[in-house]
């Protein structure tokens, strides 16, 4: 038994989200905590709402709300969102909440002491009719490289030039539209990266089992020299610097980049103080190398523009605290799911979201569907077509049926209970066979974090289960050969009951049904490992249940209604 603290990205707070977050982190990184857990490991799975930041307070000016009102409700929204799709957190909290300010108080105040915090003067932009600084991307104008005339302060999206705020002509506020601007002088705290570069080489360079998508991202910032990095900002919303150790920029609050992944510790912490008798040790545990912590694996899930940030900024918080805190061991990284080729969007409420998703099907078809095509070596586009096929020719057509077919022969033939009688031969010798090596695997791949490769390999042991009553047809031997029969059925129900095991960490709320299946089954017994098949965990003469209907075959109307609601390959919904 090993010990697993697994971290999907955090969500950012200013609304629902949509497929292409939930598979670019939470997703996955639930998969892979119940894979964990069922092959019988201490799991410990976190994710938490982060909700600093500019985005968050114009989401809540738009829909009228206090920012700590918006933030507390959307929290409620996505923790409800995320349960109901099986994501199972063994904490969700949120980076406003008090553990956040004392860690990420703490880490300041660890990484000045130890040398790597400075004080520097910056010009910023501030809007007198805004009564606020703006951050690069809210001040928007005409580029001056190509002449588009809604150029962000940090990037053209026109003619994609790098842009300083100054630099634009006629610049305005993207909040307000006010012109009304100045350039005010203020204090910062940098984090100084640049005297921590060598030693975040030197960790990367350990981490020979990252995947080369990850490697090359990182190297490629620290080939180019890590800049110092400010780590304060201007704004109401955030968590305030502690006074006493940064008088100089007393009023400001961390950056939200800086305190997000600290959010991972608080989030934890949280779980501590509300799960524990002794919250300190708890949480050390997991997260203090030199007080417990020492032989937890810590892996963490994030698309790819959080890379940068979990390799190399977050590091530089950590290995600059002098503190023994635990760093990322395996670290999975998605590339975008894309919808028909285009950008999921909130604004035009282009793609589906996870609310959406919930109103049409329950979370098990939206699971399989994005696991199976999930963006890992390239981008993937969700098509309500790919959506169709995954739903009708996998879950329909092969668990489903397989599920079907052997229950319904074994109570028709042989009532509510698993057949006796026949003893197993030579196909059943080689279904065992082929079912080993399907289950070895699938484990390898799950081991290795890919997912696709997973799902493609349980797909196969499914179908191994369709292969073999095609081959032994208990429809038409039972007319001649009932012990036969009994065999077949009752071999083929043995396969469904660890089927149910292994597709699991996928289709959680589908095991909790075929679990419904057995109920004389001991489910302790089963254990996701490459012993899998050899449990027997059917018994002749156990009593068994038939389950309801599993998945529902979408009809193309119903698939051509849908793109027309959410818009398909022409892009805007009617
Ligand atoms: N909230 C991801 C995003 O909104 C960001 C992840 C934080 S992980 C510490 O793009
Ligand atoms: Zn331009």
């Amino acid at each position: 038994m090993a010990r697993h603290l697994i971290t999907s990205a955090l969500p950012y707070i200013n609304g629902v989200k949509h497929l292409g977050n939930l598979v670019g982190s939470m997703l996955p990184s639930d998969v892979h905590a119940r894979y964990l857990r069922a092959a019988g490991h201490e799991v410990l799975l976190i994710c938490a709402t982060d909700e600093h930041g500019t985005p968050a307070e114009l989401a809540a000016l738009e829909s009228g709300q206090d920012v700590a009102t918006f933030c507390t409700e959307q929290y409620e929204v996505q923790r409800d969102l995320g349960e109901r799709f099986g994501l199972s957190w063994d904490w969700f909290g949120r980076t406003s909440r008090p553990q956040n300010h004392v860690l990420t108080n703490h880490f300041a105040r660890r990484l000045r002491a130890e040398g790597f915090c400075e004080i520097r003067s910056t010009d910023q932009v501030y809007s007198v009719l805004d009564g606020r600084f703006l951050p690069d991307r809210y001040v928007v104008g005409t580029c001056p490289n190509c002449g588009y005339e809604r150029a962000r302060g940090d990037q053209c999206e026109q003619c994609g030039k790098q842009l300083d705020p100054t630099e634009l002509v006629d610049p305005r506020s993207a909040v307000s539209g006010s012109t009304e601007l100045e350039i005010r002088t203020s204090n910062h705290v940098f984090l100084q990266q640049s005297l921590l570069a060598d030693r975040i080489r030197a960790w990367v360079d350990t981490k020979d089992t990252w995947p080369q998508q990850t490697r090359s991202i990182a190297y490629k910032w620290l080939d180019e020299g890590l800049a110092d990095r400010g780590i304060t900002r201007d704004l109401d919303w955030g968590i305030p610097v502690d006074p006493a150790d940064f008088p100089e920029v007393e009023g400001k609050v961390w950056y939200v980049w800086f305190d997000a992944p600290i959010g991972y510790l608080a989030s934890t912490r949280e779980w501590a103080d509300a799960t524990a008798d002794d919250p300190q040790a708890a949480f050390d545990r997991w997260w203090r190398v030199d007080r417990g912590a020492h032989d937890v694996t810590y892996t963490q899930f994030m698309g790819k523009d959080n890379v940068p940030f979990h390799t190399l900024s977050f590091p530089a918080t950590i290995l600059g605290s002098g503190e023994d805190w635990k760093l990322v061991d395996r670290l999975k990284s998605f590339n975008w799911l894309t919808y028909y080729g285009g950008k999921f969007s909130t604004s035009d409420h282009r793609g589906v979201f996870m609310s959406d998703a919930l109103d049409l099907l329950p979370a098990d078809y939206w699971r399989w569907y994005l696991m199976a095509n999930a963006p890992e070596s390239d981008d993937a586009s969700f098509t309500w077509e790919l959506f169709g096929s995954a739903v009708n020719k996998d879950l329909v057509g092969t668990l489903g049926n397989l599920v079907n077919r052997t229950v319904t022969q074994v109570t028709r033939h042989f009532g509510e209970q698993v057949p006796e009688g026949g003893e197993p031969g030579e196909p059943e010798y080689e279904l065992a066979q082929r079912v080993d090596e399907r289950v070895t695997e699938y484990l390898d791949h799950l081991d290795g974090l890919e997912f696709r490769k997973a799902t493609a390999a349980l797909r196969a042991l499914w179908a191994e289960g369709n292969g073999y009553l095609e081959e032994r047809e208990p429809w038409r031997t039972v007319k001649v050969d009932r012990d036969r029969t009994a065999c077949t059925l009752r071999t083929a129900l043995g396969l469904v009951a660890g089927i149910t095991g292994a597709s699991e960490p996928f289709l959680p709320a589908t095991a909790r049904a075929l679990r419904g299946v057995f109920p004389a089954v001991d489910w302790q017994q089963l254990v996701l490992d490459r012993d899998l098949a050899r449990v027997e965990l059917v018994r002749a003469g156990d009593p068994i249940a038939p389950p309801g209907l599993l998945f529902q075959k979408l009809a193309p109307e119903q698939l051509t209604e849908w793109e027309q609601r959410f818009g398909g390959p022409e892009g805007s919904p009617q």
